[in-house]
């Protein structure tokens, strides 16, 4: 049974999902990759380097929190092994005054962009009531992660919104009319989630106001085949872009494991948003390799051999063989390993120094203004805590 609906997810009778790179690494556009290759001028070896780097380095990073967590410092993990490939393309194809609403698996993303990698870590130790400050311009404009699936997709439509009226108010209008389109805004959203977050009604309530007030927003939903132990295509009887096309979005499936794929169409998607035309939608078909957090066993649910057959469909595998073709020797993949095993070492050794917050913080950024019911409760709370001999640490 499982076996016959993992199947549906690679052979539906659509066009081949656009890719640039075979699974050996060769360079073989299918699908209408040709239409995004122009996406690709100017993008060079130096670049194919340094989106590798990026992809170890999470992978180590991620590889190391799935340890700590095995050993009780962190409460949960969640892997992005095998997702690298369209992270990558992605953020790479994001410029630096966008907007990004991760999910909870985007620590490419959230790096890239200039996150600390010690900010994602400590919200998984559960000392933090957030992660990171996102007004800090350090932080790349990436968003909160949001475990409740689907709600960064009406954030994300709501933040394009006011990019639009952002735009329309320095040109000196303050209407915002449905269904127009046309408005430059210069920046734009970018907004991540997963295919059995498809099913929630946030993300098509969020594609019918993008589609209406033509948000600049590209919303990026990473297929990796299961919503924990539900496999794809019992969340849907059709591939995961064609409902955005019904939604009026532009819409493409790509190879989620061909990062040039994910930058040339997230690129293209991305300037469209930003210059007026509207919304689209990347269905990028990836696969989980891990589990679906460390308190999760694939192995109850994965029929044999899927696991097996997407191994060696590994992102990373693939662009290292691009590179080597091009010409990359083993000194540079040696000294990546090393830079990226390093980078996992200081996490390990700096998240285990990380202070509790003071639990009274928690109160500090529900609202931007003072708030009495706020006031009320932090009162409370501070009684509560001061009830106990020697008050509250
Ligand atoms: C509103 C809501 N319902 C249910 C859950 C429990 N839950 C957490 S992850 C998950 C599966 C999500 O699958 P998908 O959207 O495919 O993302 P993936 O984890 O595969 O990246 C579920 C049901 C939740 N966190 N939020
Ligand atoms: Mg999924």
């Amino acid at each position: 049974m499982s076996e016959q609906i993992t199947e549906r997810l690679l052979r539906s009778d659509d066009p081949e999902p656009i890719r640039f790179l075979d699974a050996e690494g060769g360079y073989a556009p299918s699908g209408t990759a040709a239409e995004y290759a122009a996406e690709l001028e100017g993008i060079g070896v130096d670049d194919f380097k340094q989106w590798y780097r990026d992809m170890v380095s999470t992978r180590a990073f991620d590889t190391e929190c799935t340890h700590l967590q095995r050993q009780g410092q962190l409460a949960l993990w969640v892997p992005s092994v095998g997702q690298e490939g369209c992270q990558v393309g992605l953020v790479r194809a994001t410029e630096p005054q966008d907007h990004v609403f991760p999910a909870y698996r985007e620590h490419l993303v959230a790096q890239v962009r200039g996150v600390d990698l010690l900010s994602i870590a400590a919200q998984f130790r559960g000392v933090t009531h957030g992660g990171w400050d996102i007004t800090d311009p350090a932080n790349g404009n990436v968003h909160l992660y949001t475990l409740v699936l689907g709600s960064q997709t009406q954030h994300a439509t709501g933040h394009a919104l006011a990019q639009v009226l952002d735009a329309k108010r320095r040109s000196g209008s303050t209407t915002l009319d449905a269904g127009e389109a046309g408005t430059p805004t210069g920046e734009a959203t970018m907004v991540f989630y997963g295919d059995g977050t498809s099913s929630q009604g946030d993300p098509n309530e969020a594609m019918i106001f993008a589609a209406s007030y033509q948000t600049p927003e590209v919303f990026v939903v990473q297929n990796n085949g299961w919503a924990i132990s539900v496999p794809v295509a019992r969340q849907s009887r059709t591939p995961l872009y064609r409902r955005a096309l019904g939604f009026g979005l532009r819409a493409v499936q790509i190879d989620g494991n061909d990062p040039l794929a994910a930058y040339a169409v997230g690129r293209r998607f991305m300037r469209l948003a930003r210059e007026g035309a509207g919304p689209g939608y990347i269905e990028a078909l990836t696969y989980r390799i891990g589990a679906h957090t460390t308190a999760d066993d694939p192995t109850r649910y994965r029929p044999e051999g899927e696991l097996e057959s997407w191994q060696l469909r590994d992102p990373i595998a693939r662009l290292e063989a691009y590179l080597r073709g091009l010409g990359v020797d083993d000194a540079f993949f040696a000294e990546v390993a090393e830079t990226a095993d390093q980078q996992a070492k200081v996490v390990r050794d700096q998240i285990l120094t990380l202070p509790a917050p003071h639990p009274e913080s928690m109160f500090a950024h529900v609202y931007a203004e003072p708030h009495p019911r706020i006031d009320e409760q932090r009162a409370w709370f501070a009684e509560y805590e001061s009830s106990f001999e020697g008050g509250a640490e």
